[in-house]
């Protein structure tokens, strides 16, 4: 594929490197579930941003579906060491549901249908971080994470928390899943922050 430096304005090593270190980029789109797809009809999905808020806020799928889109195009990192290039998404900004609510929270865990929770600083979720229902022009396969996902791609991709269903704001950084397994509590990729200690 050919590569326009600095078209997606994404991040990039001290050689210019589109892919962190350590990593290898593959063609493919690997599933990696902690657990089994869960399937949870769209007329019982809604998306909550509760916790160390003024107001909580949710929305349905339809009400979801009504807000502003965006198409954009990342490159995204899986601490088992694949890195896909130049993948193509749409979805809700993080900034447009965070608009809706008021807080001085510097923490967000996300939570996920299954149970699954990973944490991420408030800051990393805006302006770099989005609800997505589509990959590739399609509806998101269920094993990628459908009917939507979280995607913060500037971290590792645990922290892109599938089947999302909301964001507990929080005074707190309480760590979530894989997080409480040793790994990093961030997870830059461009500083290899797998593990613990990293
Ligand atoms: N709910 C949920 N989200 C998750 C996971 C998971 O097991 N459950 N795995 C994470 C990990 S470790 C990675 S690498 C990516 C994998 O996404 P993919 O299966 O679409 O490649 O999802 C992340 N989000
Ligand atoms: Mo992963």
């Amino acid at each position: 594929m050919p590569v326009t430096r600095g078209f997606h304005g994404r991040r990039s090593g001290a050689d210019g490197s589109r892919v962190p270190p350590g990593q290898y980029v593959t063609p493919d789109f690997p599933v990696l579930s902690a657990g089994p797809t869960p399937r949870t009809p769209l007329d019982a999905w809604r998306f909550t941003i509760r916790g160390a808020v003024e107001a909580p806020v949710s929305w349905s799928w339809e009400e979801f579906q009504a807000l502003p889109r965006e198409t954009f195009t990342v490159d995204i990192h899986c601490v088992t060491k694949w890195s896909k290039l130049g993948t193509t998404w749409s979805g809700v900004a993080v900034d447009t549901l965070l608009a809706e609510v008021t807080t001085e929270a510097p923490y967000a865990l996300a939570f996920s249908d299954g149970g699954y929770t990973t944490n991420v600083p408030l800051a990393d979720l805006r302006g770099r971080a989005w609800v997505v229902d589509e990959y590739d022009g399609r509806p998101l396969d269920p094993e990628h994470g459908g009917p939507a996902r979280l995607l913060v791609p500037h971290l590792y991709f645990w922290k892109s928390a599938k089947w999302v269903r909301g964001l507990e704001l929080r005074a707190d950084d309480e760590p979530g899943f894989w997080e409480r397994f040793g790994y990093h509590n961030y997870g830059d990729p461009w500083k290899e922050q797998r593990y613990n200690g990293d």
